[in-house]
């Protein structure tokens, strides 16, 4: 895969960052918001982009990553545009969520996402055993690592949908609040 450009400065258009690791869901997630409708999913090898039509604001293009463990080096190179992260966790996968927790620490620190707005979905919350939304805080230290930016976790199923309604609109809230921050501080540096 080689490198991407989302960049189109002509136009005004809000990215999202889809990232977790393999098998958490994103796909899921991205074609049930688009689509809100059944379909089938295979492991994201590369990348989706889809663009979302959001009611109260400018559509959202939503950048799917893989998550194996090959791809995961890429995610940095997708990150210049991103006005928000979007960070879905399987829930149910224990085994991995060391890695999960691990990979999701390492993408903060990316200088391109300091202060952008993170949702973390807590997905397959309809499986047996699955960790809830608090487990799930408490374990990826989201008070410690995002306490300079607006975050929230957000329960979801994405085969049904539930959650993804609650996600979308806080997403919203979350990248209008912070282009205007990012308008603002532009809008002083250029004075
Ligand atoms: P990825 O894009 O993160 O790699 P996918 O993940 O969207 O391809 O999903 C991986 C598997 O998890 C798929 O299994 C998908 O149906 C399943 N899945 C996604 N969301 C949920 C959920 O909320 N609950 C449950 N139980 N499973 C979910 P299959 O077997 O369909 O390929």
């Amino acid at each position: 895969m080689g490198q991407l450009s989302c960049r189109n400065r002509n136009v005004k258009q809000v990215h999202v960052l889809l990232l977790g690791l393999d098998w958490a869901g994103k796909s899921t997630v991205l074609y049930k918001l688009k689509h809100a409708q059944d379909f089938t999913t295979l492991p994201t090898i590369g990348f989706n982009v889809e663009m979302i039509e959001v009611e109260d604001g400018p559509p959202i293009t939503v950048w799917d990553i893989g998550g194996q463990e090959k791809m995961r080096p890429t995610w940095s190179l997708h990150c210049e545009e991103a006005d928000g992260l979007v960070y879905v966790v399987d829930s149910t996968d224990q085994r991995r969520l060391k890695d999960s927790c691990k990979e999701f620490k390492h993408i903060l620190s990316n200088k391109h996402l300091k202060n952008v707005p993170v949702l973390i979905l807590a997905n397959k919350q309809d499986a047996p055993g699955a960790l809830n939304a608090e487990d799930i805080t408490r374990m990826f230290k989201v008070h410690k690592l995002c306490s300079s930016r607006s975050w929230y976790v957000q329960p979801c199923c994405a085969l049904t949908g539930k959650g993804l309604a609650e996600a979308s609109a806080k997403l919203t809230s979350f990248l209008k609040s912070h282009r205007k921050t990012r308008d603002t501080l532009a809008f002083f540096k250029q004075k």
